[in-house]
């Protein structure tokens, strides 16, 4: 028989009166002992806060429509931009725990002033055509399908050359820069600095011909050279690879999934330090296999219809829909009809941390 006195596990009163004693001193030295306070901190497996979501484009343009009518856009505010805020994450303006995705709306002939931040960022247009970002003195034009890079402390600012509205979706490092207390910032011009309306950036007319490289840029650059990936490019490389998989030649990542990564020329790897931008497309019928992934991803739908099946749970989406997947949840995505969706994460921060890891899980 054991009684409280003597039972091993049970403290006698003096120790409980020690203990907490203890556990009130470090609370007042500002200290946390593992034992009581690891918390979630050491999953068996990541177990995000942020939660799989989706916010319907339908939604989300009649708002930034508002936003158009109501609020000016100009020094101090500086961008017409609305984040896309994961449930999850406690109110913050974060699609998830790396990553910001805002809708972006400038009126016709409106300017978003230039500045700069140490933030990586880029744009990717879902529709509409007439502004002009201009980064670093090169005016680039933002159209249908393309995406846009502004690597960090780049001066960036944008304006629209027609009457009419355009709206487009950034995507930015804020929350990875925000917590590594990483982050500068600096106000440009308040006007763009250049404001022609080319055709092609000057990046563009010097770096992106296919496998070329100029021979003044051999140094390998963190942020790809490239300021804009046209959508003709990439729809190009996409439509090859099901051509290829209809003539038998093994070409795509799955049965009818074609997929691309955009890359920096100068060493082949991801566009930005921080982001990862790919793009898919899916015949319709085709499906991807389940797949769990190590950092988190973000889907625009470009076109097309079908379903995200995360966790279990099916999502339907078609045209402009955005799409959070979270660090290590179960996905797969369906095509109802051939589905083209642009993809980013922060996958480069995970790898060059070594905490990759992917799972695919059997089909069913
Ligand atoms: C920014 O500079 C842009 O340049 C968009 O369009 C969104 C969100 C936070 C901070 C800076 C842009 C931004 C941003």
């Amino acid at each position: 028989m054991t009684d409280a006195t003597t039972a091993p596990d049970a403290p006698n009163p003096e120790d409980a009166a020690a203990l907490d004693a203890l556990y009130g001193d470090f609370a007042a030295g500002n200290m946390m002992p593992l034992w009581t306070d690891i918390g979630d901190l050491m999953p068996a497996a990541p177990h995000p806060s942020a939660i799989p979501f989706v916010w319907r484009w339908a939604d989300l343009l009649p708002l930034a429509q508002r936003a158009g009518e109501l609020v000016p856009v100009g020094r101090g505010g500086e961008r017409r931009a609305i984040a896309l805020a994961n449930p999850g994450l406690g109110g913050r303006p974060y699609i998830s725990p790396t990553l910001w995705c805002a809708i972006q709306y400038l009126g016709g002939h409106e300017v978003a002033p230039e500045h700069r931040h140490s933030q990586n960022a880029f744009r990717f247009v879902v529709e509409g055509e007439g502004v002009w970002t201009v980064v670093n003195g090169d005016p680039v034009r933002m159209s249908r399908g393309d995406l846009l890079l502004t690597p960090g402390w780049n001066f960036h600012g944008h304006h629209n050359e027609t009457a009419n509205p355009m709206a487009w979706i950034d995507g930015l490092d804020i929350p990875f820069v925000h917590y590594t207390d990483t982050a500068f910032f600096e106000y440009g011009s308040e006007r763009v600095t250049d404001e022609s309306t080319p055709d092609l950036s000057r990046s563009e007319r010097l770096w992106a011909h296919p496998g070329l490289r100029p021979l003044t840029g051999l140094a390998a650059a963190a942020s790809s050279p490239i300021a804009a990936y046209r959508w003709e490019h990439t729809d190009r490389a996409l439509a090859a690879q099901l051509e290829l998989e209809d003539e038998g030649h093994p070409a795509t990542v799955g049965p009818g999934h074609a997929a691309v990564r955009y890359i920096n020329p100068t060493t082949g790897r991801d566009v930005l330090p921080t982001i990862r931008a790919q793009f898919h497309r899916l015949r319709g019928g085709a499906a991807t296999s389940t797949v769990r992934e190590v950092g988190s991803t973000v889907y625009q739908v470009f076109s097309g219809r079908g379903a995200f099946v995360i966790d279990g749970q099916e999502h339907p989406v078609s045209t402009g829909d955005i799409v959070v997947v979270p660090s290590w949840a179960a996905a797969s995505i369906h095509a109802d009809e051939q589905l083209d969706l642009f993809a980013f994460g922060d996958q480069p921060i995970i790898e060059k941390l070594d905490f990759d890891r992917t799972l695919t899980e059997a089909a069913n």
